[in-house]
């Protein structure tokens, strides 16, 4: 590890966050008092960054010391077939077009038996709504992961496939997951949230599942004893106050039901999408205060993950001292995001990933999904080129 990223001093840091006009908010951070969706606002709204920052590495410290996590996973995209048109993906194809692709379970086995060297402890699945797959493709997806890795935890299928799940299978909503725990389901990934605001939903996913449902579906997963992630796609067309509101809905949900185990914000890539001539490229700035308010509002969130496919790797290594504990995998094939034009690399390797980590000041730990510690890495590196 280099030298520590240590928080200021007590009297700098009172001085930094005078001068943002965040004097209460740090008490508040300090004495472990909720913030409002006021203070959420505000938080987004100074240009105060290094205080924002500041605070969320505070609280950071508080919860992790010192470590940040990775893991060894593989992402699957099984298809683009969707059914469903949102403005802000370039992943989704329709039946026909020369891009189109579906993934059957003897794919999914030869994909995942491809990473041998890998030894991945989890496997990733996310994909589009197939307009004319079951729900015995959905099982059959999972079944087939754990044909070929018996040992390995599926993380699949977003709020927006379960929903879709529920709706087709003529079936009970505990028989849906009864099944889907029998498959091997280990857990859900956070994504299909997009931002939880009826204004954003009408505006660019209109078909999909919007905020109620979303959160309603999350509530059934967590109810059902599965544990489950949360994202926030950011850089497009919401407005800050839309951002808390997100946050606060995600903090709720946590009260009640306790199962998610990370908040990612997922950096907007508007390349071939819909949002193409309205998004920009997200900046640094932006990306740090997401990460950092994200760790300040979600107080019952254990784990605040710096994706570093949408982030890109050096974002994702700044964010370890903005607030994030945690930089998501190896993850080895991307489509979502590069099809959307991201300039990072579709995988990384076990050792990029320590040293990042390293370089930042901080004790790589590889974990599992759940986030139970695999080994604390304090080997020596193969040197770097
Ligand atoms: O739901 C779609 C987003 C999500 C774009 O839970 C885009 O550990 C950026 O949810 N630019 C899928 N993002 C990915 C996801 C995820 C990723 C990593 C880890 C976890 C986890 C979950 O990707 C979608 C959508 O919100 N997305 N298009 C785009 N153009």
């Amino acid at each position: 590890m280099n030298q520590r990223y240590e928080p200021l001093d007590p009297a700098v840091a009172r001085r930094l966050v005078d001068r943002a006009g965040l004097a209460d908010v740090f008490d508040k951070v300090e004495s472990g008092v909720r913030l409002s969706p006021e203070d959420g606002l505000r938080l987004y709204e100074t240009p105060h960054l290094a205080a924002v920052g500041h605070l969320a590495h505070r609280v950071r410290l508080r919860r992790h010391g010192h470590k940040a996590y990775f893991n060894n996973n593989i992402h699957i995209n099984y298809t683009n077939v969707c059914q469903y048109s949102c403005k802000f993906c370039a992943f989704a194809a329709k039946e026909g077009e020369p891009r189109a692709y579906t993934m059957y379970g003897a794919d999914i086995e030869r994909k995942l038996r491809e990473y041998d060297d890998l030894a991945p402890t989890e496997v990733h699945m996310v994909a589009g709504i197939h307009p004319r797959e079951g729900y015995d493709y959905y099982l059959e997806v999972v079944r087939a992961a754990k044909r070929a890795r018996p040992d390995i935890h599926v993380k699949a299928f977003t709020m927006v496939e379960i929903d879709h799940m529920l709706k087709i299978s003529g079936k009970t909503e505990d028989d849906v997951f009864a099944d889907l725990r029998e498959a091997g389901l280990g857990s859900c990934p956070g994504g299909g949230a997009e931002v939880l605001v009826d204004r954003v939903h009408k505006a660019t996913f209109r078909d999909k599942i919007g905020p109620q449902q979303w959160l309603d579906t999350a509530r059934k997963v967590q109810r059902h004893g599965f544990k489950m992630n949360a994202t926030m796609l950011y850089g497009h067309i919401e407005r800050p106050h839309e951002r808390v509101q997100h946050l606060v809905q995600l903090r709720e949900l946590q009260d009640e039901c306790g199962g998610f185990m990370a908040y990612i914000p997922l950096a907007f890539w508007p390349f071939h999408t819909g949002l193409e001539r309205h998004g920009h490229v997200t900046t640094g700035w932006m990306d740090m205060r997401e990460i950092a308010v994200g760790r300040l509002m979600l107080d019952n969130f254990p784990n605040i993950k710096a994706y570093w496919i949408m982030l890109t790797p050096e974002s994702a290594q700044t964010a370890l001292s903005f607030g994030a504990n945690d930089i998501d995998g190896t993850v080895t094939e991307e489509k979502i995001t590069h099809d959307a034009g991201t300039t990072s690399p579709e995988r990384m390797n076990r050792d990029d990933l320590i040293r990042l980590i390293r370089e930042a000041g901080y004790q790589p730990v590889q974990r599992t999904t759940t986030y139970e510690e695999i080994e604390v890495v304090d080997a020596p590196l193969a040197p770097s080129h």
